[in-house]
């Protein structure tokens, strides 16, 4: 409820936002009018601050539960409203969040060292990803692939941190790839591949299997690790040509008892 709540606001801002961000001045307009427009202004500038502070307090709100599920949630919703205000970091840089509008390079991410002033750069430093990892999920939809599968996986057979760049494990793994060939019949190839994970950006990247040049790439939110958005793109333009929601495939259902259904 809170999560609905906040995202209206939070689109009423971003629309309050943008349409400041063209003031009605008019040029020609005599010099009589200016003191008008900045009553206006101060008006917008007051209730965009009280907008401000009423996020600022549900964020707050949010923060303050107790319940590891809910700060997880809280924090994948966070990140949404980091999305929305935008990075404003050099495409190398990673911003520092928070109040702070602070740019360190991304190699200093999750390098043990403290290099933002709040620290943010050494915190959310858990791999979402192990050996033995296993994700699946269902193709939204697909321009580029040439055996457009039905779902898509992946699973990752190793991850190596490098002392030099502790901020960007690699990964090896496979690509893996369930599919309906043209004879009606089904099909499934695991493609061996190497790639990286990037703290800075919470993005698990595997490098092009194939001669295609299709890379894919899975964005998690860095507090969900059972998720993540996936794209399927071109490795030299960037273009992304195929999108797959992917989800932690829980291997022996048997073992955890958690709230799952059993067969
Ligand atoms: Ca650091």
């Amino acid at each position: 409820m809170r999560g609905g709540t906040l995202s209206v606001l939070l689109l009423a801002v971003v629309a309050f936002a943008v349409a400041d961000d063209k003031p009605h001045i008019e040029h020609h307009a005599a010099p009589a009018a200016a003191p008008d427009h900045r009553s206006d202004f101060e008006k917008i500038d007051t209730r965009l601050d009280s907008l401000t502070t009423r996020i600022g307090k549900l964020i707050e709100n949010i923060d303050g539960r107790v319940d590891p599920a809910r700060i997880k949630r809280a924090g994948s919703l966070k990140v949404r409203v980091q999305r929305l205000e935008g990075f404003h970091c050099g495409k190398r840089e990673y911003q520092c969040g928070g109040d702070d509008p602070e740019c360190v390079s991304n190699l200093f991410i999750c390098d043990g060292h403290k290099d933002c002033r709040n620290g943010h750069d050494e915190e959310l430093c858990d791999l979402p990803t192990k050996a033995g990892d296993h994700f699946e999920g269902v193709v939204l939809w697909d321009k580029c692939t040439k055996r457009q599968p039905e779902k898509m996986g992946f699973e990752i057979k190793s991850v190596k941190v490098f002392p030099d760049f502790p901020g960007i494990p690699r990964l090896q793994g496979n690509v893996l790839i369930d599919y309906e060939g043209s004879d009606g019949r089904h099909g499934n190839v695991a493609l061996p591949s190497s790639g990286y994970y990037k703290f800075s950006r919470h993005r698990l990247v595997l490098l092009a299997p194939e001669t295609d040049g299709l890379g894919l790439a899975c964005q998690f939110d860095g507090y969900n690790t059972d998720k993540c958005d996936g794209e399927i793109l071109h490795e030299v333009t960037g273009e992304v040509c195929a999108k797959i929601a992917f989800q932690r495939v829980t291997e022996d259902d048997d073992e955890d008892h958690d709230d799952h259904h059993h067969h």
